[in-house]
């Protein structure tokens, strides 16, 4: 085997290959180099040499275009490949194995035929590029090794950006190394090299063998293994071991004279990466944290070291630590924008004037242009990303790669709810959080995934499309951590989309997050007071309104804090009613408790509603 492998890919490869003593990984990298076929293959050891090769790839196959601003490169997907394919993305079970209905799976039998004949020789005529990572720090009892293969050096490329290295950790750790596999191609592409065959687009996450296959896709969220692909892998290993993968921000909040760390749970498209970008504050990660209980305490890390971000309405006054990081030097990506004749990289919702022309994802464009239905095309696609390693930016917080991860002094979960929830609230306890602000989570589609927009989804902790246990067992699972912490941290919900009930209009500015983050900072040490409410504990005019001066120089009026924290008793008792008849259909195996704490709620709303009606001002909690 090994020699064949050594004629295969060549001597300078294998040498670095070598340098690994684990007969698994060549045993894998062997099987899929047979099977796909590639013409060359490039191994990278993460030297500086090895990473500037496919960098330079990326604009020698024209997969990146070079823009004007030293680093910046632009890509493209396919129309229609521009998010998340949820449809053909699935788990392959075993057929004795049951995720339940929430959870997409394909028989592992059948689903690994028809991968592997997908595969047959589809990387023929083409390099192929090995890569190492490591998902969370390394050398640390949070370290997932991970190896890549790709025939796209974009997609090497973006994951050199986003994970940090992982050679050294294979060599390190050699044959009692655990890790992942992931194997993607692009398949064939057209003249702008996007793929061609999105019909054959497939996504399988093969539990049993720890491999991810991607084919016919490019967009990030169905190609970058270590994001969303190995977070299946790492949902299933957690539950096995009592630790926790969570679509979540970390962040440092900067209280008085202290920092506390705060995870985030939000879907797709609704605020996370803007929350943990918050002026002020400090960021550790964006997007997936992995929680573990130390002698008691729960102490998370951020998976990554680069952010993929949404970039639609970034612009200069309210993302300016983004927007710096986005007009200096420095490798970013930039995918789905528009290209303007300058090469520069534009945006729906940039400052600035829109450009009379330029390139987008659907070739040519000016700004009249439509699509087959007659639609005006916007300047940039609605799911368009940046690609940039944390370090660009000026809040990087100094725990990024701390080998034991922070110390979590609150969670939070948010989702796009127009008519519900109250800005900010505190849960009364760890399991009332985990099912009422959790698993109770509902959110607005938005165009990270493909499909219609704005239909109100369940999504429990915002981790439903990344799932690969069955929702009850999962949901068991976070209860089950906070009974092992001798503190858990408080847990709270947030809403940036609630609206007005008479106009429809948001009550919330964008920047007002920052003042529910400095109050829940506040509270995690128990230095204000709060509301009891049928739903949580809110906080008091009193301790809003300074904070509305001191951090965004705003006159908090009682009008606006009575329309944002009143009490909204039919809408309430209507998403409990949604979300029961979920846990009672859907999910099957819903513990107990869930149901017990949904009704315990609908009971305090029921009587909340008899003396103080269906709309309840914060105050009247505070005369009872
Ligand atoms: C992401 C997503 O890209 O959740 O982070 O879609
Ligand atoms: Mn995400």
């Amino acid at each position: 085997m090994e020699n064949k492998l050594r004629a295969r890919i060549g001597e300078e490869s294998y040498q670095k290959l070598s340098k690994i003593n684990n007969p698994a990984l060549f045993d894998f990298i062997g099987k899929y180099i047979e099977l796909c076929n590639p013409a060359t293959v490039f191994v990278s050891n993460d030297s500086p040499e090895d990473v500037a090769y496919i960098r330079e790839t990326t604009l020698k196959a024209g997969e990146e275009k070079a823009l004007a601003i030293s680093g910046h490169t632009a890509h493209f997907d396919a129309a229609g490949d521009q998010g998340r394919d949820k449809e053909h993305t699935n788990i392959l079970v075993p057929k004795e194995v049951v995720l339940g209905e929430a959870i997409s799976t394909r028989d592992r039998d059948h689903g690994l035929q028809e991968i592997h004949e997908i595969l047959k020789d589809m990387m023929k005529g083409k390099e192929l590029f090995i890569s190492f990572f490591c998902l969370g720090p390394t050398n640390s009892e949070f370290s997932i090794p991970c190896v890549q293969l790709t025939d796209s050096s974009y997609v090497a490329h973006s994951e050199r950006l986003l994970y940090r290295d992982g050679y050294e950790e294979f060599v390190r750790q050699g044959a009692s190394a655990h890790f992942y596999k992931f194997v993607h191609s692009q398949g064939e592409v057209d003249a702008r090299k996007v793929s061609k065959h999105l019909d054959k687009r497939r996504i399988y996450i093969d539990l049993d063998g720890e491999i991810v296959f991607s084919t016919n896709t490019q967009y990030g969220g169905n190609t970058i293994g270590l994001k969303k692909l190995a977070m299946r892998l790492a949902i299933n290993q957690a539950s096995k071991e009592g630790w926790l993968t969570e679509h979540m921000l970390v962040m440092g909040i900067h209280g008085p004279n202290r920092v506390t760390y705060f995870t985030g749970a939000f879907p797709s498209l609704c605020g996370k990466t803007s929350t943990a970008m918050l002026d002020g504050e400090t960021i550790v990660g964006d997007d997936i944290a992995y929680l573990r209980n130390k002698n008691g305490v729960a102490r998370a890390v951020n998976v990554e070291k680069g952010m993929f971000g949404i970039i639609q309405g970034i612009n200069s006054k309210d993302d300016p630590l983004q927007w710096k990081a986005l007009h200096n030097p420095g490798e970013i990506i930039f995918s789905n924008v528009l290209i303007t004749p300058e090469k520069s990289a534009h945006w729906i919702g940039r400052d600035g004037n829109l450009p009379p022309k330029g390139e987008n994802f659907s070739g040519e464009w000016t700004p009249d242009k439509k699509d087959a239905k007659g639609k005006a095309v916007p300047c940039s696609h609605p799911n368009a990303r940046f690609t940039i390693s944390l370090d660009l930016f000026d809040n990087l917080d100094p725990a990024l790669h701390d080998p034991s991860g922070v110390e979590v002094g609150g969670i939070v979960y948010g989702g796009r709810d127009s008519d519900t929830c109250v800005p900010v609230e505190e849960s009364f306890d760890w399991t009332h959080g985990i099912i009422t602000k959790g698993a109770a989570l509902e959110s607005e589609t938005t165009a990270a995934t493909l499909g219609q927009e704005g239909v109100r989804e369940f999504n429990p902790m915002s981790n439903l499309d990344f799932l690969s246990l069955p929702v009850g067992a999962y949901i068991q699972k976070n209860l089950d951590f906070g009974k092992g912490l001798k503190k858990a941290p408080k847990i709270f919900s947030v809403n940036y989309f609630l609206r007005d009930r008479e106009t429809g209009k948001f009550l919330n500015e964008k920047n007002d997050k920052k003042v529910w983050y400095k109050w829940m900072e506040l509270r995690a040490h128990h230095d204000v007071d709060a509301i009891k409410t049928p739903t949580g504990l809110i906080p008091k005019y009193e301790d809003l309104k300074p904070l509305f001066k001191q951090i965004l120089n705003m006159d908090y009026t009682v009008a606006a804090y009575k329309k944002q924290f009143m009490t909204r008793v039919p809408e309430n008792l209507a998403k409990i009613d949604r979300i029961k008849k979920i846990y009672e259909t859907i999910v099957t195996d819903t513990p107990k408790i869930l149901l017990e704490v949904l009704e315990e709620q609908r009971q305090r709303l029921l009587k909340a509603k008899e003396t103080c009606g269906d709309y309840i001002d914060p105050e009247a909690y505070e005369q009872n």
